[in-house]
């Protein structure tokens, strides 16, 4: 049951320079840390290979469920802040990054404005969210689809592991 007026949301978080690991445990935190942000569940760690943009290094990502009074801009500025703490430079489209955290869903809302597309436009295409977030959730449903079969879908999928830690 959500606080009233509160919705769930799934954030993905994905890092491919510096110290990773820790990025992406310090990076929950961050986004937990505010009163209107309460953190629900966290995914395991994947490693996985870099989709699109230039020759990189493999990333480390992970999801997150929440419950937030934020809206959802309000949300996108926190997972912005949270991404600049960690030194994020937008430079090259889907290049690598220290840290990168996107707003999957926000409860059942249907968005398309200047900034912000919900649910987020690539997720039902990309393993490295939707394999995380079916182990997290096996009940999920993105577009009334089981993440589970969108994961199972999913071309990245083959290239994807859970991270032990190296
Ligand atoms: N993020 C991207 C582009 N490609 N590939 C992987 N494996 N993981 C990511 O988080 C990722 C990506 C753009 O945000
Ligand atoms: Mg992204
Ligand atoms: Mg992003």
């Amino acid at each position: 049951m959500n606080a009233p007026g509160a919705v769930n949301a799934i954030l993905a978080l994905g890092s491919n320079l510096g110290a990773s690991r820790d990025t992406l445990s310090r990076a929950v935190a961050e986004l937990a840390d505010l009163p209107g942000v309460r953190l629900q569940a966290v995914s395991p760690v994947v490693r996985t290979r870099p989709v699109g943009g230039p020759e990189q290094p493999d990333y480390l990502n992970l999801v997150v469920s929440v419950e937030t009074d934020l809206d959802p801009h309000e949300l996108l500025a926190h997972c912005q802040a949270v991404e600049n703490a960690h030194h994020r430079e937008r430079e090259v489209r889907w290049g690598p990054r220290t840290l990168d955290v996107d707003i999957i869903t926000y409860g059942d809302l249907v968005l398309d404005d200047e900034t912000l597309t919900i649910p987020h436009p690539r997720a039902h295409t990309r393993a490295f969210v939707l394999q995380p977030w079916a182990w997290m959730d096996p009940g999920a449903t993105l577009n009334g689809t089981p993440v589970s079969e969108l994961a199972a879908r999913a071309e990245d999928l083959p290239g994807l592991e859970i991270f032990e830690g190296d």
